[in-house]
């Protein structure tokens, strides 16, 4: 059933009233309505979850004609869409960042509190979507946030995980995982379209035909099929009226199938094929960096990109008269190669659904997607074994079959005498067991390829993707990555935001590079001191939430040095930990010593399958445990695990530190963003040259940024001299005695073996050289320390911080893609009128 087409004009929410008012007295009504209404409560019976639904209501009231505005707008209008697609979108807590991007922060908060509520309390009520592991998918987050900002068409594709990333608890010193309920209390954000459910086959296998025009033709039998139900979340860009949608498929039964069993009598084998199905968007898969070759993730993959391109053949079909010019009005970005499987895909529904040539179905998907690599890690290339491939999609694998075909067929006329090339290249791995290497499939699929920071882009050039660099160099750019100043600035840090407002007004807030005005600041004593002070009263609010949670009495007056992350080995959290047993040791010997006071703040979560990661959440505990509680450290030093790392807990970090730890060994780390968002909140860094964090330096300046390490150059060089982890331990005293104490038990109540496996690891193989790098490391934090007594000096170097660094806005990321890639140009939706005061 089409939908009925309601010109714009004749919409007829126009009357203002407790659906759209925005006076403080009709948004009370219409939080009353809607508790009443929706939630079926009254005020004396509501839980405090119940007023946060009724609230949230009362906020998508006020965007939904934004939203549906701009729905009609690209319906109508033949505009170039941005498609992104990614397993991940690690969105965080809407409610807040809504009222920001409609400007309705103090009329709500104002409507709520003179209903008698407690704002504050309502907004912890959320449950942040935490449908991502980490970066990668916090990134699509910013990213989708500066493309309904920059009023570019664009549509997010996903998958509405049931279950997103576990919640982290900590027993005994030790991660324990909690599944993540966060559909528990209901969704306010989200509206299901089961109207445009798409139906997705799998297994079975494929016959060929010669149809009506005696064209041979391949048609796919399924073993089963799935269906995927739409679920739309609106993305409101900033002050703007786009309000671009993400929608997230969740995984279904198909009737089709289950009726054969019903039929024949088999209700219980109906019911386990029914629930088989619905696993597909059951739960995220909570390893971040790190392939584990399940079937389950790959059906998770093929399921949400194929309904996401039948979802877009069909919105193209509603305007134009047929695919032939599909990658004229689509740019598909692949966000890593979890959706690389599309370019397969794509092609089986040009050839076999809708009777394409090869060749122009190769013309139009060859021209559509734009790949992004995201890691260098090996051991997050995805690569399926053929078996398992072959079985759950054989026309697609027929299909990468001909596409490396005629693949390797151009490979040697470029290498004439090269029969090595083919090997490299080939998008099945021979080597051994046969794998489809998705990253050479994404490559050769795509018209534009991408790493996400300069030295990264370099490193895929160099390494990684080197032949593909030699095959296609035109292919080849960076974009590095960027975060969005709204959530990560103005909703988090209002204090700092409502400073630089007050200074600059606020431009940057949607043109960062003009952050660059508060340079003439840093040199204005008062205004140093005033910064200072902004920056003492988050820490402070960071200290009382640390008290409440953990129970632990923190000095805001102390440095808050921070590292919060995914916990993984290459971004050497224990590393860090290497430092504080040092500093430790050395109050310990002399206990007069005048050190810096320092808060150390710990966040991330490890994989649950992923030892030695929880293992050094285990060793960060039990050090803080010995170090909180020795009275000869008596505070200078305190050491501090905030268990469940997740965005709404970001928000309350990165204001609050003094110092971001970016300590990954050099050519590991593909960009961070951390970093950026550490930094933006005035933060100074200590880091390697890694990542982003070689662009950071740059534009802040060497001397505002507290650098170490080996370049990645030199950990090449060292490596290849075999590299001996012990030479470091035999010649530094203080690394000696740091790493003896932890082997004699000493923060393991005298048992030696508990991080026996750390030292050793560390003393024998060192894979991330964090003992290559400790003397380096102590060093600069020693600098640190040091200059962190100098206040003032602190303070200038905080504000051109955040004054340099404009360049990391996702805003000016999106343009990047814009530009380059995606060639997408701004599309404005309309003002309605009754919008037009608030605009
Ligand atoms: N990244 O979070 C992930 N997961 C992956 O599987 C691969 C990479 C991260 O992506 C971020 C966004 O590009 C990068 O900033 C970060 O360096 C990288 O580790």
């Amino acid at each position: 059933n089409p939908p009925i087409t309601v010109p714009l004009d004749e919409c007829p929410i126009i009357i203002e009233d407790d659906r759209t008012g925005l006076s403080i007295e009709t948004i009370r009504r219409a939080l009353l309505d809607n508790l009443y209404y929706v939630q079926g409560k009254t005020p004396q019976t509501a839980t405090k979850n119940d007023f946060y639904m009724a609230l949230a209501y009362t906020v998508r009231d006020r965007l939904l004609k934004r939203w549906l505005s701009t729905q009609l707008t690209y319906r109508k209008t033949p505009v170039k869409t941005v498609s992104y697609l990614s397993a991940e979108f690690l969105l965080g807590p809407h409610l807040i960042n809504n009222l920001i991007s409609l400007n309705l922060y103090d009329p709500f908060k104002k409507a709520i509190e003179e209903s008698g509520l407690n704002f504050q309390e309502l907004v912890d009520q959320e449950e942040e979507p935490g449908l991502g592991n980490g970066g990668l998918g916090r990134l699509a987050a910013c990213y989708m946030d500066s493309l309904a900002t920059l009023e570019i068409p664009a549509i997010g594709y996903g998958i509405r995980y049931e279950f997103g990333i576990f919640d982290q608890e900590i027993k005994d010193g030790w991660q324990v995982e909690i599944t993540d309920k966060w559909l528990q209390y209901g969704n306010p954000w989200e509206i299901a379209r089961p109207e445009f459910a798409q139906l997705v086959k799998f297994g079975g296998y494929t016959e060929s035909y010669y149809d009506q025009d005696h064209i041979y033709r391949v048609r796919w039998v399924p073993r089963y099929t799935v269906n995927g139900i739409p679920y739309d979340t609106p993305i409101l860009g900033y002050r703007v009226n786009t309000a671009n949608t993400l929608r997230l498929w969740k995984a279904e039964a198909s009737e089709s199938f289950n009726f054969e069993r019903f039929n024949v009598g088999d209700y219980y084998g109906a019911v386990r094929d029914k629930v088989a199905c619905e696993t597909i968007s059951k739960v995220l898969y909570p390893n971040d960096e790190q392939i584990q070759g399940k079937e389950l993730r790959l059906e998770q993959q093929f399921f949400f990109v194929s309904c996401s391109l039948q979802d877009m053949i069909r919105i193209h079909l509603n305007k134009n008269a047929s695919l032939d010019n599909f990658h004229e009005m689509w740019s598909i970005q692949l966000n890593d190669t979890h959706p690389a499987i599309g370019v397969a895909e794509l092609m089986r529904l040009l050839l076999d659904e809708n009777n394409y040539d090869w060749d122009t179905a190769w013309n139009i998907t060859k021209n559509t997607f734009a790949y992004t690599n995201h890691t260098l890690l090996p051991e997050a290339l995805e690569k399926w074994p053929l078996n398992i491939f072959g079985r759950m999609l054989p026309r697609h694998l027929e299909i990468i079959y001909a596409i490396n075909h005629r693949f390797l067929d151009e490979v040697r006329i470029h290498y004439p005498n090269d029969v090595s090339k083919l090997a490299c290249l080939s998008i099945i791995d021979e080597t051994g067991e046969k794998y489809v290497r998705m990253a050479h499939l994404a490559c050769v699929g795509s018209f534009a390829i991408n790493g996400v920071a300069a030295l990264h882009t370099e490193l895929l050039k160099s390494d990684v993707l080197r032949d593909f660099y030699e095959l296609y160099p035109e292919k080849f750019s960076n974009k590095t990555n960027g975060v969005t100043p709204r959530r990560w600035m103005v909703l988090s840090n209002p204090r700092m935001s409502f400073t630089i407002c007050e200074k600059i007004g606020d431009s940057w807030i949607k043109n960062l590079d003009d952050l660059r005005q508060l340079e003439g600041y840093a040199e204005d004593g008062g205004f140093r001191n005033y910064w200072q002070q902004i920056k003492k009263e988050v820490k402070q609010d960071l200290a009382n939430y640390i008290q409440a949670k953990l129970d632990i009495k923190v000095d805001p007056h102390s440095l808050f040095d921070v590292q919060v992350k995914r916990i993984h080995e290459y971004k050497r959290q224990h590393l860090n930990v290497l430092n504080i047993v040092t500093l430790y040791n050395r109050i310990k010997n002399n206990p007069n010593l005048d050190v810096t006071p320092r808060t150390f703040i710990f966040g991330g979560k490890a994989a649950p399958g992923y030892f030695m990661a929880k293992l050094i959440i285990k060793l960060i505990n039990s050090v803080a445990d010995v170090v909180n509680n020795d009275p000869v450290i008596c505070d200078r030093i305190k050491v501090i695990f905030l268990p469940d790392y997740n965005v709404t807990f970001g928000q309350r970090v990165y204001p609050a530190a003094d110092i971001s730890e970016q300590i990954s060994t050099a050519g590991k780390e593909a960009s961070g963003t951390g970093n950026m968002k550490f930094s933006l909140n005035g933060a100074l860094t200590i880091g390697t040259l890694d990542g982003a964090n070689v662009e950071i330096r740059e534009s802040v300046g060497a001397e505002n940024f507290f650098l170490f390490g080996l370049t990645t150059e030199e950990v090449y060089a060292i490596r290849a001299n075999r590299y001996t982890p012990r030479d470091y331990y035999n010649s530094d005293e203080e690394l000696k005695a740091v790493l003896d104490l932890i082997s004699t038990g000493f923060f393991s109540h005298g048992d030696p073996n508990l991080f026996r496996p750390i030292v050793d690891n560390l003393l024998y193989s060192d894979p991330y050289m964090l003992l290559a790098d400790y003397r380096s490391y102590v060093d600069a934090q020693d600098a640190v320390g040091c200059a962190y007594r100098d206040q003032d000096h602190w303070g200038r170097m905080s504000i051109l911080n955040v004054a340099r660094m404009g360049k990391f806005s996702s805003d000016r990321s999106i343009k990047d893609y814009c530009n380059d890639i995606w060639k997408t140009k701004p599309f404005a939706i309309d003002v309605p009128e009754y919008m037009q005061s608030q605009a």
